[in-house]
């Protein structure tokens, strides 16, 4: 046993396919997606050129997907066994595969559309478990080499821990899919999902100025960021859906999902950022909600003239106190079902979630949103301001230059700089741009539908030879003017100008 090598190709194996199981059952428990290997297999898919696939479909018809999958599988099934072999000589021998394998992994599922930090989960997890089971296995069979006098005990030991792990890698699988089904489930509801009153394809009722590198004014669904403190996202059919609103009102209400969606569905572009978004970050998108409004639904159950929030709870327990003048007054305040024309996405509240304009995420956008309490200020404090975050959270007026990119080198003359700027409730009046401390320039403006959507603006700087600061301002329709003073986002939101440097050579 010392010397022959198929008891290391094997211990290889075995431990390839146990981070195998691993991998997949943590794909199937914290993501909504498929396993890294199928994350892997549309890469390929993606990255190889035309004549390929094509030359794939026609010579394998439909069954190209799967064969791909197969072929993938079989190309980790000898690296795995590689592993073993390479072990052999040394327990350092492997490890450039497991980086060489793990590296690709995390490549394919951070390069998937709207991947999150957590699709990386399955990557990992399934690396660390092929290596200490690696370890372990090839631990016994040096342990037999040294001692050739134990070997058949150690043989025996390495027999046994090698079917208890490919039963525990087998039972794995099986229970991380069986644990994940409800999701996948949850995945098709929506999908096969049509709600009355949600238009699916609308053009967006803004200019565009086209300038490439800029944000596209309406953000798709895969590109919206997404915030969230729970680890394995919620999964909710929509008939076990219901929302209960009361507290500090005369008539409590319960509403199922049907019930929701039968009442009048009202659809509004509105812009949601988050509190913690930087100085020029892209914690911010805008979308095309449609939805319930929140004033329609709390005007028929008398509300206590005493009350001034409403303290929302999510499925997974998070909560926030809204102001609730914001829910009562002339904004679209709404309980959203879609976002752009789509049922929510789950990772973005599906079945049913909250929308406020003009307020940041944190005190108003109830993802999963199931509990209404209207109350005080003075009785209710949300997750966040638990966490040292102020109670109110208005949206602070923001600009950003999108292209150039600091750090970028131009052509120098004419350069075209453009961005986006918001100020939801006020709306942005003007944006200027000033380079090197010079005279404030003001730019073009895309037109808009409402104060709720950010604005897309440009502007054409000559601009000479060298190196250049570059910042951007916007004024909102108050008159204010963005103030320069730079704070952090914490406690209610960042200040200061979006700041870049360029070098423009002849
Ligand atoms: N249930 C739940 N809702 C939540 C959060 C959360 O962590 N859990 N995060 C909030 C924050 S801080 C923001 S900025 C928005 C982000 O919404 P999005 O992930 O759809 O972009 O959701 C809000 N709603
Ligand atoms: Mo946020």
């Amino acid at each position: 046993m010392t010397t022959r090598r198929p008891p290391w190709v094997l211990a290889g194996v075995l431990a390839g396919l146990a981070g195998l199981a691993t991998s997949y059952a943590t794909a199937m428990v914290l993501t909504i997606r498929e396993s890294p290997v199928v994350a892997v297999a549309e890469q390929v898919i993606r990255l190889a050129p035309d004549a390929v696939t094509e030359g794939a479909i026609s010579l394998l018809g439909t069954l190209d997907k799967p064969a791909l999958v197969i072929g993938i599988l079989l190309l980790l099934l000898s690296c795995f066994a590689g592993a073993g072999a390479l072990a052999r000589r040394g327990w350092w021998q492997p490890v450039l595969v497991w980086v060489a394998l793990g590296a690709v992994g995390l490549a394919a599922v951070m390069g998937q559309r709207g991947s999150a930090p957590i699709d990386a989960a399955p990557v990992v997890v399934g690396l660390l478990t092929w290596v200490t089971v690696h370890s372990a296995l090839t631990d016994a069979l040096l342990r037999a080499r040294r001692r050739p006098e134990l070997e058949s005990r150690e043989r025996r030991v390495f027999l046994m821990v090698a079917g208890a792990i490919s039963v525990a890698s087998l039972g794995i699988a099986v229970a991380g899919r069986f644990v994940g089904a409800g999701r996948r489930h949850v995945e098709v509801s929506r999908r096969l999902l049509r709600i009355p009153g949600v238009t699916r394809r609308q053009a967006p009722p803004a200019t565009s100025l086209g300038l490439p590198g800029v944000a596209p004014w309406q953000t798709p669904n895969e590109d919206f960021y997404r915030i969230d403190t729970t680890i394995a996202l919620p999964a909710i059919e929509p008939e076990d859906w219901s929302l209960r609103i009361h507290g500090m009102v005369e008539r409590e209400l319960t509403l199922t999902y049907s019930e929701l969606v039968a009442r009048t569905v009202t659809e509004s572009w509105i812009t949601l950022n988050c509190v913690s978004n930087e100085v020029g970050g892209d914690l911010v998108g805008n979308a095309r909600w449609s939805g319930v409004r929140i004033a329609d639904l709390l005007a028929d159950l008398g509300v206590s003239a005493d009350a001034d929030c409403v303290l929302q709870t999510s499925h997974d327990g998070w909560t926030c106190a809204t102001p609730l003048e914001a829910l009562t007054d002339e904004r679209d305040a709404m309980l959203a079902v879609a976002m752009n024309g789509r049922p929510l996405p789950i990772e973005h509240g599906f079945p049913v979630r909250t929308i406020v304009p003009g307020l940041y995420g944190y005190v108003s956008a109830t993802k999963w949103v199931v509990d209404l309490e209207v109350s005080t200020f003075a009785d209710s404090v949300g997750y966040w301001t638990t966490r040292g975050w102020s109670a109110e959270g208005p949206v602070k007026i923001a600009s950003r230059i999108d292209v150039p990119r600091s750090g970028d080198e131009v052509p120098a003359g004419e350069v075209t700089f453009g961005g986006v700027a918001w100020h939801q409730q006020t709306g942005i009046a003007a944006v200027e741009v000033q380079v090197d401390g010079g005279a404030w320039g003001r730019a073009e403006l895309g037109q808009v539908p409402s104060v709720d959507t950010w604005v897309q603006w440009a502007l054409t700087v000559d601009v000479p030879e060298g190196d250049h600061e570059v910042r951007v301002r916007a004024v909102g329709k108050d008159g204010a003017t963005q103030t320069s003073v730079l704070r952090s986002p914490d406690p209610d939101g960042s200040t200061g100008l979006h700041t870049i440097e360029i070098s423009a050579s002849a």
